[in-house]
């Protein structure tokens, strides 16, 4: 067993026990009531999920195993030279649960680059997709097609132990992150560059080396891929991509049939896919206008155009948090720091003063103010990327990281096949008529 599988049993074991023991003593302790309401919308505000990766607060934002993004950014080890920290110490530290050190983060790009190799198939299997295939859909598709090379699937049709379903888990989630970056450049090259492939470069880090196989050599773009991949890596258990990604684990399916499901979730325009939409609405804005810098008044109209027309203004509002998103912080302190004058960014921020009051008036939207997906494509079109389709994929190598650790531990602390009870409106009206019951035994 690697170094790694031996450290992460020593901590996994310990948290088991500790379960154990508190679930023994404390286990009928009731945590909460849920409403009728709840039931029918979206189940919000239920707390019926352990993920251990990350915890997301109302007011302050994500925290992962405990660190704030600002947190991050100053105790992860960076890239020589750089000032934006490496994902590959995010990773470890939802694995570890432990920051790591330069040493540790150096060991898992190595370890990554060891097993990035894509079998041919993968390539064949997306060229054989049209050319205007969304690339969520080919970057699924490419998912799909590695998961010949799960060896949690291999070893649970030999007839696996149970006490051994996390060390495959662990084997197949280093491999998948390992290679997303080649297979989701191998999509943007291949819809957005004539077909022309860039070969991986085993010098570089985990995001350095996805924007070299992308193309893009300038050093700036190289650290906002590492901030990126850092901020989007996890938002706790409850949004869509991340529980798909646990619900369908619970099945025992194996890693790449449980990723490939959490990102057709992200795939969503209320979820990852506001990212292109809110570039898509803005360059819309700006082509309606007539400009490339609308003022706060022409932003203003703007909005209430678009929500006149039954639409959602994207980039705006959160299922759970209640304030300015602190990953659309660190990207605005990114623009303001790289790119001050940048148009884009300017409409960006200004669109940041202008629809939060917007919104707020309606007396319906719980949070009025910007999410991750606000900011983010501004900074890539600085960049040069402009083909803001492409931008969920981004999200979704991203969010692997979080996910991946996640289902790692899940396996190891032998969390069951999950499965809510659901009722029928027949049956609520009966319960409220005292005639029946709507909980389960
Ligand atoms: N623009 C217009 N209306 C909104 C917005 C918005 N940005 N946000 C919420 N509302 C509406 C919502 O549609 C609902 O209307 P109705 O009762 O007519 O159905 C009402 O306000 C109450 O919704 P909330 O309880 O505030 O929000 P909910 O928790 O249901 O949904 C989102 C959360 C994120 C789905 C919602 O705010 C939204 O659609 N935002 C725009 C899309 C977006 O940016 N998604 C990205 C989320 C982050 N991510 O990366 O996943
Ligand atoms: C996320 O990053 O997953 C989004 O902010 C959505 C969520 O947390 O529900």
């Amino acid at each position: 067993m690697g170094s790694y599988k031996e450290k992460f049993k020593e901590k996994a074991d310990l948290a088991s026990a500790e379960i154990k023991s508190l679930l023994k003593e404390h286990g009928n302790k009731v945590i909460g009531e849920v409403s009728l309401s709840q039931v029918y919308q979206g189940m919000r505000g239920i707390t019926g999920l352990v993920t251990e990766t990350s915890l997301l607060d109302s007011q302050e934002g994500i925290r992962f195993r405990g660190y704030s993004i600002p947190e991050l950014q100053q105790k992860l080890p960076k890239a020589k030279g750089g000032s934006e920290p490496l994902p590959e110490g995010l990773f470890y530290l939802m694995l570890f649960n432990e920051l790591p050190t330069e040493d540790d983060v150096n060991e898992m790009t190595a370890k990554w680059q060891r097993r990035s190799h894509v079998p041919t198939h993968v390539f064949n299997t997306i060229d054989a997709l049209p050319l205007n295939t969304h690339p969520m859909t080919m970057f699924v598709v490419g998912i799909m097609a590695l998961q010949t090379e799960s060896n949690f699937a291999k070893e649970y049709a030999r007839g696996m132990n149970k006490k051994d379903y996390w060390e495959h888990t662990f084997d197949d989630a280093m491999d998948l992150i390992a290679r997303l970056p080649r297979i989701a450049a191998y999509v943007y090259r291949r819809k957005y560059k004539q077909n022309e492939h860039i070969q991986p470069n085993g010098l570089l880090d985990w995001s350095g080396n996805f924007a070299h196989m992308m193309g893009y050599k300038d050093e700036g773009f190289q650290e906002l891929m590492r901030l990126y991949m850092t901020i989007h890596a996890d938002h706790e258990g409850g949004n869509v991509s991340a529980h798909t990604t646990h619900l369908v684990g619970s099945a025992l399916s194996d890693p790449y049939l449980s990723f490939a499901a959490g990102m057709n979730g992200l795939a969503g325009p209320l979820h990852g896919l506001a990212n292109q939409e809110v570039i898509k609405w803005i360059f819309e804005m700006q082509e309606s206008l007539g400009t490339d810098n609308p003022s706060k008044d022409q932003i203003a109209q703007y909005v209430q155009d678009t929500l006149a027309a039954g639409k959602v203004v994207p980039g705006y509002g959160h299922a759970v948090l209640r304030k300015t998103d602190p990953r659309f912080e660190a990207q605005m302190e990114f623009g303001k720091k790289h790119m001050p004058d940048d148009p884009l960014c300017q409409t960006v921020w200004n669109v940041y003063e202008t629809v939060p009051p917007i919104l707020q008036a309606l007396g319906k939207v719980k949070n009025p103010w910007p999410n991750v997906d606000a900011h983010s494509g501004a900074l890539l079109v600085h960049y040069g990327l402009k083909e803001y389709e492409f931008y969920t994929v981004m999200f979704a190598v991203s969010r692997a990281l979080g996910v991946m650790a996640s289902l790692i531990w899940d396996r190891a602390l032998g969390f069951p096949l999950e499965r809510p009870k659901s009722i029928t409106t027949e049956l609520v009206k009966r319960w409220l008529k005292g005639e029946d019951q709507v909980w389960g035994d």
